[in-house]
């Protein structure tokens, strides 16, 4: 554990997601919910609760480097300032770029946009959240003028009806999952999941939608025209707030007539769409909470106003218990919004379409080189590095390597840019294409600001000194504007000057027009900077900060009116075929954070989903004569793959899914956007993340295998391999597709230890039966098991994983080498089974045979004999899962 370096509790903000819950820092580096924090009241999801274990060296980049060689900072940064300058006044402005992160902080943000956009006079710094938040802002945009999220989680408190599309809340943001769960307790608020997949959202909903993927326009069109039919349609607020209702409404009518039209898009049984348009048209209070099911399309920002356009018509926006609700990914996804991260916005909520903004923001800033038109968004921006128009770019912040859409292409741009700079705090795929890499401070080090999904400004504080020479992103990005020249633009020397000047730059002529208004906080004293409770904007200067938006019905566009969009059906871009007959849906799992550069070294957030799997529905996965386990080899029109199937009706028939989080630096499937294509939606520049084209066949293996060692590998000689953080050390399950000897040969061990060639040690036990093709092998060192390596023909004839886990944390002794070799568990060591609650590392055997032997019948029964789901409650859907399907028959009948 790390201890905190300051003798009082720090109050900070999680890094992971958008909800944004406050975390105490105890000074012996404990950690816990921040009670105090209307985000969480206390409470921490998962990953929250095991950020403790994600700190550490491990990984860790401790200096500048320039090609591999340590440099000074001045010596890197001088070189990152000269190469930046010539390409801009060899190539011009537009030759050079920043790509960044929602994890920056907005200190970070602002100095790195700032630098962009008004002195090198280019508007090419774009981030990932192209990739996350770009649709819905746009949608915003159109719909409102601003992006501007209406409502504040408050919302789903007081809702009755919380409908979810494309989020799976229950594991991407968990704290706020039971915040709902509560409300449902509390006031019966009723919960209906639109997603293709049966997600843990899904558990314990009144209604699952499980609609074709990219279909949900036509089924918002659908309602809308069922609102328009309906005593929900609110024509005294239509006629006196909006806009272009007729036509949208007229649009909408055109194509989806009648409820079958939209069972016919939709793949849903009509009986269900039904069901959801009766719950929504009666129930005022309905909040429709979005995530990337809806934002990472091809008709994304349509996705966005459909949605809006439903509860326009209804006149449900901004009031108590009602609203359109775009949950944020990253944990400042929205402070990058207010400071114009992305390369088609200027800076605080200002516009690039309006030159009296890019006057007023030249002015704010005395900027010498004024962008005055939007940059490349991130497929275009990777696109011209290809085609050799970017001639330097710096990275921050994030892994562009593993998480953008077509990923080899990225990685070719990447090689054919000649200058590239990473900043990061870990080694991750993207480092190996930079001529000059940066240490970034990371969370623990790091202070700054943040912004949550319901527009709250909280705090990250530092409580631990920075590993090695790291530095915060502002700190780089001001010492490359002085060192071009720009001395007094960027002479901040702490976060507080930024933070303050973002501010001012809220209020700066600002008359109402732009609701993003935090003039309030502008004169904050460094001290009163350093205490900042959190706050949620507008808060302008002489008015209560926070609260609801828009529930007035003034809008920002000019006329103060919203607008109706009208949004024609489109299919997602790829066209399914007789060969890619599949769509290729991705996205997360509970326990990982995105590349798993922070969460996939932590033993208790590995076991929940340990391997990059392909879930598969059974119909399909019989066709392509796939087994729950088996290989598949997985194919789009821009890269392969092979991955381990698991089949499960949790899928629709015609789709699959695999997570977005392994690479190549932990798994030989690496990332699976080598597989995924990059159409993106013509308005917000988003990419289609969800739905690729692919064919998926079974791949037979002629071997299976096992390596637990105590230090990770870099890379392994196996066909499939992946790297699970176990108690003690890694491990590997493998498989191989050539046989382990030629055909009429016997293999032996020592062809076995050579391929795999991971055991380096003298004190060898081997155990080997080459009839059988069976190898076990298990090395020692100073008479405790260092490593062991299984390797069989046959799957069934390796040992299983966890069990050996469970093992191999107790360092075994060498007198149990037999036992070892044999696959037969020591004493007292079973496999708990998966991980269910990582808070007390209760696996799924545990809990099932605590409800066979108690009787057991409630998630709480269960908490109370095993305290599984007593923390952070993650699990609690998959406890109750649990429940379902180990009850006797008769209590399900009975259900
Ligand atoms: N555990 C964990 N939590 C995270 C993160 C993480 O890495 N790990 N990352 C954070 C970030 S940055 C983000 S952006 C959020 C993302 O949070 P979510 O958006 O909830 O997560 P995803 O799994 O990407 O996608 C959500 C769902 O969209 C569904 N979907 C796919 N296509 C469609 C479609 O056409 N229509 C509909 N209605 N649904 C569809 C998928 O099946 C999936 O269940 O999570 C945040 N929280
Ligand atoms: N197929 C598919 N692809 C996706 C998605 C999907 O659902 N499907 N989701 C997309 C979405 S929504 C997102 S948000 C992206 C996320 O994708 P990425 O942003 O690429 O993922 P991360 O692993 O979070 O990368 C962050 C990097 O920044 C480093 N880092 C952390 N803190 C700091 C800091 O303070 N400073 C610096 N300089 N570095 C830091 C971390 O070590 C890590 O290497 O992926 C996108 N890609
Ligand atoms: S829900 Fe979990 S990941 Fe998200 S901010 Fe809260 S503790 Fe962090
Ligand atoms: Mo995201």
């Amino acid at each position: 554990m790390i201890h905190a370096a300051l003798p009082r509790p720090t109050r900070t903000t999680c890094p992971y997601c958008g909800v944004g819950c406050g975390v105490v820092v105890d000074p012996d580096g404990t950690m816990r919910g921040d009670a105090a924090h209307p985000a969480n009241e206390g409470r921490l999801c998962s990953k929250g609760s095991a950020l403790g274990e994600t700190l550490g060296p491990r990984g860790r980049l401790t200096h500048p480097e320039i090609k591999g060689r340590r440099a000074s900072w001045d010596e890197a940064l001088d070189l990152a300032a000269a190469k930046f300058a010539e390409a801009i006044r060899v190539h011009g402005p537009d030759s050079v770029a920043f790509y960044g992160s929602g994890q920056f902080l907005t200190e970070d943000y602002y100095v790195a946009n700032k630098l962009m956009k008004g002195f090198f006079g280019s508007a090419n710094i774009d981030t990932n959240s192209r990739l996350c938040m770009a649709s819905s802002v746009a949608g915003h945009v159109r719909a409102f003028g601003e992006d501007v999220v209406p409502g504040c989680y408050e919302d789903i408190d007081e809702a009755d009806l919380v409908v979810l599309v494309g989020s799976n809340a229950a594991w991407c943001h968990p704290i706020l999952f039971r915040r709902l769960e509560a409300a449902r307790k509390k006031r019966g608020t009723r919960i209906v999941v639109l997603d293709p997949r049966r997600t843990a959202s899904c558990d314990g909903a009144d209604l699952h939608l499980p609609l074709r993927a990219g279909s949900d326009v036509a089924l918002f069109n659908g309602l809308l025209a069922r609102v328009a039919d309906s005593d929900a349609l609110d024509r005294a607020y239509i006629g006196a707030h909006t806009a272009n209702f007729d036509e949208a409404l007229a649009a909408a009518r055109a194509e989806f007539p009648t409820v079958a039209a939209v069972a016919a898009e939709t793949d849903v049984p009509a009986a269900d769409i039904e069901a959801f348009y009766r719950m929504f048209v009666s129930t005022e209070r309905v909040v429709t909470l979005y995530s990337q099911g809806v934002n990472q399309s091809s008709a994304g920002t349509d996705k966005v106003n459909a949605i809006v356009n439903c509860h326009l018509a209804a006149g449900r926006v901004g009031k108590p218990g009602m609203g359109p609700f775009s949950l944020t990914g990253q944990p400042n996804a929205m402070g990058g919004r207010e400071v114009g991260g992305l390369a088609n916005q200027l800076a605080a909520h200002m516009s690039f379409a309006s030159p009296d903004d890019i006057d007023r923001v030249r002015r704010f800033w005395n900027a010498p080189n004024m962008a005055t038109k939007p940059g490349l968004k991130a497929v275009e921006l990777f696109d011209a590095m290809l085609a050799g128009k970017i001639k330097a770019v710096w990275i921050a912040g994030t892994n562009p390597a593993v998480s953008l859409p077509r990923a080899d292409r990225v990685r070719d741009a990447l090689r054919k840019c000649p200058f590239v700079v990473v900043a990061d705090c870990h080694a991750n795929d993207t480092l190996g294409f930079a001529h000059v890499t940066l240490p970034a401070r990371g969370w623990a080090e790091k202070d700054g600001a943040v912004t949550n999904s319901e527009r709250r400004i909280s705090r990250q504080r530092a409580f631990t000194p920075p590993t090695g020479e790291a530095m915060p992103d502002w700190w780089m990005f001001a010492e490359l504007g002085k060192r071009m020249g720009w001395g007094d633009a960027f002479g901040y020397s702490k976060p507080a000057d930024v933070f303050r000047e973002h501010a001012a730059l809220s209020a700066f002529e600002n008359d109402g027009a732009r609701r993003f208004d935090i003039g309030a906080l502008a004169d904050l004293t460094d001290a009163e900077y350093e205490a900042m409770e959190p706050t949620q904007w507008p808060a302008r200067k002489g008015a209560p900060a926070g609260g609801r938006l828009y529930g007035d019905g003034l809008f920002s566009h000019p006329d103060g009116r919203a607008r109706f969009v009208a949004t024609p059906f489109r299919a997602p871009v790829e066209k399914l075929d007789a060969a890619r007959n599949l769509t290729l849906n991705t996205g997360r799992v509970r326990d990982q954070w995105h590349t798993m550069t922070r969460t996939g070294g932590v033993p208790r957030l590995s076991t929940h989903t340990p391997e990059p799997y392909l879930d598969i529905h059974p119909a399909d996965a019989a066709r392509a004569g796939l087994a729950d386990g088996e290989f598949a080899r997985v194919e789009s029109r821009h890269g392969a793959t092979i991955m381990r199937a698991r089949v499960a009706g949790d899928q629709r028939p015609g789709e699959v899914h695999a997570a977005m989080h392994w690479s190549d630096a932990n798994a030989s499937t690496g990332p699976v956007d080598r597989l995924v294509g990059a159409a993106t939606d013509p308005v917000s520049g988003q990419p289609e993340l969800k739905a690729t084209a692919v064919m998926v066949m079974r791949q037979p293996m002629a071997w299976h295998g096992l390596l637990l060692r105590r230090e990770p590998l870099a890379e392994l000689k196996s066909d499939y391999w992946c790297r699970v953080a176990i108690d003690g050390g890694f491990a590997y399950p493998l498989a191989g597709i050539e046989p382990l000897a030629a055909p009429g040969e016997t293999p032996d061990d020592a062809w076995v230890l050579n391929k795999l060639s991971p055991l380096a040690t003298p004190d060898l036990a081997v155990y080997a039966d080459p009839a059988r093709g069976v190898f076990r092998f298990a090395s020692f060192v100073d008479g405790a098991l260092d490593a062991c390596l299984f390797v069989a023909r046959e799957a069934a004839s390796v040992p299983d994983r966890d069990m050996m886990a469970a093992m191999f944390a107790r360092e075994p002794p060498k007198e149990h080498r037999a036992r070892l070799l044999a696959g037969v568990p020591l004493d007292g060591v079973a496999s708990a089974g998966p991980t269910i609650c990582a808070c007390f590392a209760v696996g799924r055997v545990t809990i099932e045979e605590a409800i066979a032997s108690h009787g057991l019948t409630t998630a709480a029964q269960i908490g109370e004999a095993l305290k599984a789901g007593t923390n952070c409650g993650s699990c609690l859907p998959e406890l109750e899962k649990i429940l379902r399907e180990t009850a006797p028959a008769e209590h399900r009948a009975a259900a």
